[in-house]
């Protein structure tokens, strides 16, 4: 059904998201929330114990195409909350969990069938360019930084206005009527812990020191798996500001408090996104424990 040593089509994980909620129907659901431009899916796995007051945690991979290893890791997630959720009773009694592996599915297949370094999704724009960085696209000061906005640039368009695209609007409106605490975005690569906000190279949260706190647990956590350091920073410090981002809009608009993007393995430019798919099990162990670190923070009110 499912294995961890291959990277999987977009076909096989939803077929595995249906898989999990049909054989463990107390704790698995399958949502979507909505269509891309090309008509696919927007699937996501919850998993709840079913506890009135738990908090809700966003966990997605694959915002950006090529970041296979980000995807895997979180259908690994999904496998290990699922299929052996009696490991993780302490958190599942309080945090109830919403994984979208594949945030861009439509990018996702073109990344297996066309081009393997491909980005973005697969808008058509009057150019015969194709294209918008679902990753700049959120409605959090938008297009303020670290973006393009020419259509034809094949990394880092904007898109036309915030939320022009299916899937990052279709996505908002899901993530708006959950609620989160948590929100977590796996991107490859790097091996950081970003903390928001990154529309500018001197904002900061103000609970930016409780978020720090929380993402040093999830780094020890992390580096306990294998040994691999994560670095922990304000997100501009570390790769870069960017605006439009996922986690930005998460946290400044959603109210999600601990809003992280997870750049996973590898650390270096020479594997870059081409993370061999024997590491894909401990990259996402690694993930796993981060998130479990961070959930493990959170506190139900009784
Ligand atoms: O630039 C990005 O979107 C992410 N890096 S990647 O190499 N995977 O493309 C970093 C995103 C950090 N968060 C924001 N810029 N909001
Ligand atoms: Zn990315």
């Amino acid at each position: 059904n499912m294995d961890w040593t291959s990277y999987h089509r977009l076909a096989d994980i939803q077929n595995y998201m249906d898989y999990l909620a049909k054989t463990f129907p107390s704790v698995a659901s399958v949502g979507s929330a909505g269509k891309t431009i090309e008509g696919r899916d927007l699937r996501y796995l919850k998993i709840s114990s079913g506890k009135k007051n738990a908090k809700k945690f966003w966990v997605d991979g694959g915002i950006h195409a090529r970041e296979w290893a980000a995807t895997a890791s979180a259908a690994y997630v999904m496998k290990e909350l699922v299929e052996n959720r009696s490991k993780y009773a302490n958190v599942l009694n309080k945090v109830d969990f919403y994984v979208m592996p594949v945030m861009n599915p439509d990018g996702y297949e073109y990344s297996h069938t066309n081009e393997r370094m491909w980005r973005k999704n697969r808008r058509k724009h009057s150019s015969g360019c194709v294209g918008a960085d679902l990753n700049r696209n959120w409605g959090y000061h938008w297009g303020e930084s670290g973006v393009s906005k020419n259509p034809c640039d094949p990394q880092i368009y904007a898109g036309a206005k915030a939320f022009s695209e299916p899937e990052s609007q279709s996505i908002a409106n899901l993530i708006t009527s959950l609620k989160p605490e948590g929100y977590i975005s796996f991107h490859t690569y790097g091996q950081y812990i970003l903390i928001p906000f990154a529309f500018d190279t001197v904002t900061k949260p103000k609970d930016f020191n409780e978020l720090r706190r929380v993402a040093l647990k999830a780094q020890a956590a992390m580096k306990a798996v294998a040994g691999e350091t994560y670095q922990v920073g304000h997100t501009p410090t570390l790769v870069g500001a960017a605006a439009g981002g996922s986690d930005d809009w998460a946290k400044g608009v959603a109210g999600a408090k601990y809003a992280y993007t997870f750049e996973l393995r590898p650390n270096n430019d020479r594997v870059g996104f081409a993370l061999p798919a024997r590491l894909i099990t401990v990259a996402a162990q690694e993930a796993l424990a981060g998130v479990l670190a961070v959930a493990g923070e959170m506190r139900v009110n009784s």
